[in-house]
């Protein structure tokens, strides 16, 4: 359904109609008609390219993003926020595998994949790259985060490759049980105690930038989206986005009398937006390429992960069962 084939560690051999302008305009035409792609149908090489890249930057975030919360598994403060919280992380790299599997169905197989993320080649969320370092940070990852990836998420799943998009729809349900169990748990710290109060509002000042870099640079310095949105991979700009994240979450935050570390932050009644100050661009562009706070340490993790994995994998696949075509 999302995809599930193991396809191997050989690169794909790319057809060599892959540019033909005639298929290019059928294939066009199917996707102003919002007809889904599938993995066998012809694509351009552009669009598979980009989706790979997407789409593996997607899992990598999923499976990175539950380090820092795995990290507070053994401190949460009561058994029932550790369960959940264990849930929520089994969850997220779940959804890692997921997207693993609609990757998989365009060519890459995970192996690359993975060895492109420990060894740095390939992306994934800034917000990662940030430690947790108190309970409240998990409590406003949980909500915050999972909030934004709702927003993004929703509109990646009516986009046009279909396994990408049953992935996702997949995805957002489960990703709506985690923004109640974040908001449950900021909820009971911002009516909680003074020092539980100073300390989720710590944990939003620290998590606010981050958080405004997580849809991505403004439109005008976006290189992907003008050919994404033409192909319906992306089905919003990354401001806008932010805008619709802004609307719904900006309230609930002051609603529990919260504040957000942004004098400028404010709804603009004549034009319908937010305004904000932009967050620093050049800390971003320096955390994505894996100079940020805790870069090093996240790889490090997935590095050990994968090498003391290695025979557990070696021992389960069986070669000559290997799917040439990925099931999708
Ligand atoms: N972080 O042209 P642009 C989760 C890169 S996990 C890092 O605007 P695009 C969760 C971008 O890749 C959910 N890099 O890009 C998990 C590009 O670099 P390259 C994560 C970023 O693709 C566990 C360059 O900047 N969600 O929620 O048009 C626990 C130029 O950007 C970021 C997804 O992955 C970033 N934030 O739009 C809890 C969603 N933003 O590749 C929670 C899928 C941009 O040219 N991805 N870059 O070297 C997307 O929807 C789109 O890729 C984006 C960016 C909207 C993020």
């Amino acid at each position: 359904m999302y995809g599930g084939g193991y396809i191997g560690p050989d690169e794909p051999k790319l057809q060599d109609d892959q540019d033909d302008p005639a298929k290019l305009a059928i294939f066009e035409a199917r996707i102003e008609a919002g007809e889904k792609i599938e993995p066998n149908d012809w694509m351009p090489a552009g669009y598979r390219k980009q989706l790979i890249r997407m789409i593996e930057q997607h899992a990598h975030s999923e499976i990175i993003g539950a380090l820092p919360e795995g990290t507070w598994i053994t401190r949460a403060p009561s058994l029932k926020r550790k369960l959940a919280l264990l849930a929520k992380v089994q969850d997220e790299v779940g959804h890692g595998q997921l997207l693993y599997a609609a990757a998989e169905t365009l060519g890459k197989s995970r192996e690359a994949m993975i060895n492109d993320l420990i060894n740095g080649k390939s992306k994934y969320s800034n917000v990662f790259n940030y430690p947790a370092e108190t309970w409240a940070d998990i409590a406003v990852i949980g909500f915050l985060v999972d909030a934004a990836a709702i927003v993004n998420q929703i509109s990646n799943s009516k986009g046009s490759y279909g396994p990408y998009c049953r992935a996702l729809e997949r995805i957002c349900y489960e990703e709506a049980f985690h923004l109640k169990q974040g908001h449950d748990a900021v909820v009971a710290l911002a009516t909680g105690t003074p020092s539980q109060r100073e300390m989720v509002q710590a944990a939003l000042n620290r998590w606010w930038p981050p958080l405004m870099m997580f849809f991505g640079p403004p439109d005008k310095m976006s290189s992907h989206t003008e050919k994404l949105m033409k192909w319906k991979v992306k089905m919003a700009s990354n401001e806008h986005m932010k805008q619709e994240f802004l609307d719904t979450y900006v309230p609930k935050v002051f609603e529990l009398g919260l504040t957000l570390p942004d004098p400028n932050l404010k709804k603009n009644n004549e034009t319908g937006k937010w305004e904000y100050t932009e967050p620093d661009w050049d800390e971003f562009m320096r955390v994505i390429n894996g100079d940020g706070p805790c870069n090093k340490e996240r790889l490090a993790v997935r590095r050990w992960a994968e090498e003391n994995g290695r025979w557990v994998r070696e021992a389960l696949i069986k070669k000559d069962e290997k799917h040439a075509i990925p099931l999708a």
